[in-house]
């Protein structure tokens, strides 16, 4: 599918605000890419389909990883909305005729990094954080000055924002973000 047919079926498959989020993760996500000379196409389909199948239940989240024959951890099987950034990839993929593993890999990793993320992986983890219509997480106005000054810094600042606000919430940290947390903590201090 072309852009203009993706836009299509994601204002068809999302609520009105998801659809509002992934346009802005979309423009975001190409900003990003122009300040670091990052492909900025793929920077922009990566951020328009990283939530794709974010509006499937967790019921159809499960189904979709048995069908597609995705390996879910104990931990995602806990919290099966995680498993929408991984099938997101998927569905690029197989819907909507994606195959470039940069911007697959993108969407796989926007919701708990990795370590060692590649520079898209990267801006649409901080895009999806920090896109205009986001009001809710805490030093955003930082986040977003950051972003544009050092993307690792930035990707840090999230990081610790996000294990701050689900152990507020009393919810468990997926190990992933744990560990993309701590290769990036050591990552910065050894500079
Ligand atoms: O899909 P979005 O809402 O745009 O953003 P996202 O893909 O980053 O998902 C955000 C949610 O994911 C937010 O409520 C925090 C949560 N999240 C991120 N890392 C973890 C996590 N939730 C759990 N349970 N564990 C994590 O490690
Ligand atoms: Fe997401
Ligand atoms: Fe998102």
């Amino acid at each position: 599918m072309n852009r203009d047919e993706i836009k299509k079926d994601l204002k068809n498959i999302l609520s009105g605000k998801r659809y509002e989020h992934t346009l802005g993760v979309e423009y975001t996500s190409a900003c990003l890419a122009m300040r670091y000379g990052a492909d900025m196409e793929k920077a922009r389909m990566a951020g328009l389909l990283h939530d794709c199948a974010k509006s499937l239940s967790s019921e159809e989240k499960l189904e979709y990883c048995k069908k597609f024959g995705m390996p879910v951890s104990e931990y995602e099987r806990k919290n099966p909305e995680l498993l929408h950034a991984k099938l997101g990839a998927c569905f690029a993929n197989t819907k909507y005729g994606i195959s470039d593993p940069e911007i697959l890999s993108a969407i796989t990793w926007h919701t708990t990094g990795k370590p060692d993320m590649d520079l898209l992986d990267k801006i649409v983890f901080v895009a999806d954080y920090m896109e205009p219509n986001r009001n809710q997480a805490p030093d955003l106005a930082e986040v977003r000055k950051l972003a544009f000054q050092n993307l690792d810094q930035c990707l840090f600042l999230i990081l610790k924002d996000t294990i701050d606000y689900l152990a507020g919430k009393k919810s468990v940290t997926d190990p992933m973000t744990q560990r993309t947390y701590d290769y990036y903590e050591k990552e910065l201090c050894s500079l």
